[in-house]
């Protein structure tokens, strides 16, 4: 065996490209300044191969004093400074194919490799629960699929086992493919770009998924169509899809949501940057309002805030570009559990946040002209259910939103998907940020010949809210290592055991149940009705997988984060049914099938 491939950073990112020729490498500074361009097309009109040798890396790129900062930040910072993770953007090829030359294995890999900069290609190991096996993190931007990209990840993962070989729709209407083999990674990365998508600079110090409304365009009430905008910002963002290492050291993850209208499906508070859509109160021009410094973690949970700021819609690339670049300079490296953007916002005062963001944004575009918030709407408004069947915008035509289990479809089930939006829904197919699946524009005639279809045997369509269509799961312990508690599989059965025993009368709905393993809240248990966190819980003095009960979360205008109202609840159903059963009779008017 030889020695294993290079890894010196600058190196590795120019020597030779095993994996495929890239018909037009740009040249040299080809791509600077080109922010923004259409979707899937490269700087200069023509296909750019992704993963192309990269002329500059992110520490090359950062301002020497934000470099300086990062070499004396926390541990994380100074692995980046040893070796950027936009590395990886070319690199993971190089190990791919020495692997499949039997030149090198997995296990040779630095740890900081194979579990901290892999994830700059979307490459997260599982080494606690799959050694050797990656989830393969894909940006779905708006969470909008063609049926080739979804068929595409169904048998990227069908060749696993299927005990690994999943998918799953992720808290930010994203997809994640379990089980690729790093082998195997650069053949899926290079197939993605082809068809549209990335899983580059999905994990650690980016940007995540592009999150609008899972309605989009198809929303009679809707004030924004996100799709294009989030198209746009994702493309911005990551380059094109060929991984932007401009944007790609930022000083940790930062989240941007856009509200298609007042049910903010997107969950705006929760997000470091949420653009809420709102008339200008002179011009009735529908712009946003900007929130911003949402997010959950371990040390702190908190909603967003307002800036005061109303931005028009064509702005909104060069307002996120601007904000994200401030973020990049300006953020604090030192403690990382400190350096989200609420932090920043916070150390700077809200007042010099505004100006420096507007500074930074007219870097970007001069013409850029922020005007004061715009007043909240006065009109009453009551969040809409989008799960089930709806009329759309279009005469004739309706949406179709399905319940899946809590987000995890085997290939064969995301096949049967794609079969019914091939034949109903010319080809489209959206994630949500509730894990579900929905099916645009089907002729509203054809609904009945639609739902005879195999899928809707295993999915079928709910009528009204249930419990079950309720829930929200994060990964939890069954493939991520950070799980206090296994809660996919128990957020489905329980909630199935709770839609048998309970009826939810007239003038009552069922409660949102979100799950989420640990106190990151990936699953976002602060905003559920009921929100169950893993954490530490004792039977007989003995330690056994717990939650701790969040209630009074909510989503839309009537937002809020939950509190912990119970702790250390055994996660095991005799335990923790009951507790749900009462809180679904006590709080949400629910009443037991045989009483009712
Ligand atoms: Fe998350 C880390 C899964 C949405 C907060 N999250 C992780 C890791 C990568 C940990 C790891 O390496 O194992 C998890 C991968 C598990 C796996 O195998 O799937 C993981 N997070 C997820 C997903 C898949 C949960 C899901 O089942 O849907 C979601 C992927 C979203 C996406 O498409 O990118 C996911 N994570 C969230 C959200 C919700 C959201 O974005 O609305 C949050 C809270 C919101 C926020 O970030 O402010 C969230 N995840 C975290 C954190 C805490 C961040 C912090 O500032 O401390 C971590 C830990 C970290 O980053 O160090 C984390
Ligand atoms: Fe993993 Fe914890 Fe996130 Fe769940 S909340 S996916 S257990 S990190």
């Amino acid at each position: 065996r030889s020695a294993r491939p290079p890894t010196i950073a600058h190196q590795a990112s120019t020597t030779s490209f095993l994996d495929y020729t890239p018909e037009n490498v740009p040249s040299p500074g080809e791509d600077e300044g080109a922010a923004i361009l259409p979707r899937g097309v490269a700087v200069d009109g023509s296909k750019v191969a992704v993963g192309r040798p990269k002329l500059q890396l992110s520490t090359e790129l950062l301002p020497e004093e934000a470099l300086e900062r990062s070499k004396v930040g926390n541990p994380f910072e100074k692995k980046k400074c040893e070796k950027p993770g936009d590395i990886m953007f070319t690199e993971v090829h190089e190990l791919a194919a020495a692997i499949r030359s039997g030149e090198y294995t997995w296990e040779e890999l630095s740890v900081d490799d194979a579990d901290i900069r892999l994830k700059w290609a979307g490459m997260f190991h599982r080494r606690k629960r799959n050694p050797g096996t990656f989830m393969m993190r894909v940006k779905i931007p708006n969470g909008i699929m063609t049926t080739e990209q979804l068929r595409f990840c169904a048998d990227a993962v069908g060749k696993y086992d299927p005990s690994v070989g999943v998918l799953d729709i992720t808290t930010r209407m994203a997809l994640q493919l379990r089980g690729v083999t790093l082998e195997d990674a650069s053949g899926v990365i290079d197939n993605l770009y082809d068809l549209g998508l990335t899983s580059l600079m999905t994990g650690m110090d980016n940007v995540r998924n592009m999150v609008g409304s899972p309605i989009a365009g198809l929303d009679p009430l809707e004030m924004v169509d996100t799709r294009q905008l989030c198209n746009e910002i994702n493309d911005m963002i990551t380059d094109n899809r060929k991984g932007n290492p401009a944007l790609t050291n930022l000083p940790r993850k930062i989240n941007i949501a856009i509200s298609g209208g007042r049910d903010d499906y997107a969950h705006t508070m929760i997000n470091d940057i949420g653009l809420q859509p709102h008339a200008h109160p002179e011009t009735g021009e529908i712009g946003f309002n900007v929130v911003v410094g949402g997010f959950f973690s371990v040390r702190r949970a908190a909603e967003s805030i307002p800036l005061d700021m109303w931005i028009k819609q064509n702005d909104t690339v060069a307002f996120c570009k601007g904000m994200l670049l401030a973020f990049r300079n300006l953020g604090s490296r030192k403690k990382r559990q400190e350096a989200r953007l609420m932090f920043m916002i916070e150390e700077m005062g809200m007042e010099k946040f505004r100006e420096t963001v507007v500074e930074y944004v007219k870097g970007v575009d001069s013409a850029f002209e922020p005007q004061p918030a715009a007043p909240a709407p006065e009109e009453a408004f009551s969040r809409r259910n989008y799960v089930g069947v709806h009329p759309q915008k279009q005469e004739g035509k309706s949406w179709v939103c399905v319940t899946t289990p809590a987000g995890r479809l085997m290939a064969e089930d995301a096949r049967m998907a794609a079969d019914v939006a091939d034949e109903y829904c010319d080809g489209e197919i959206r994630l949500t940020v509730d894990e579900k699946l929905l099916f645009p524009n089907v002729d509203t005639d054809k609904l009945p010949e639609m739902t005879k279809m195999p899928f809707f045997e295993k999915f079928p369509v709910d009528k009204k809210p249930t419990i079950t269509s309720g829930v929200v799961s994060c990964t939890g312990s069954q493939y991520c290592g950070l799980g206090l508690v296994e809660t996919k599989n128990r957020a489905v059965d329980y909630a199935g055991k709770l839609d048998a025993m309970l009826d939810f009368p007239e003038g009552t709905k069922p409660p949102r149940i979100h799950w989420t393993g640990c106190p990151n809240s990936c699953g976002q248990a602060q905003v559920g009705d009921i929100g169950l966190m893993g954490g530490p819980a004792r039977v007989n003095k003995k330690a056994v997988e717990g939650v701790n009960v969040f209630l009074g979360g909510g989503i839309g205008e009537t937002h809020g984060l939950g509190e912990i109202a119970m702790k250390g609840i055994p996660a095991a159903e005799e335990s923790l049914l009951p507790v749900l059963r009462d809180l679904c009779i006590e709080k949400f008017g629910a009443v037991l099938k045989e009483e009712s």
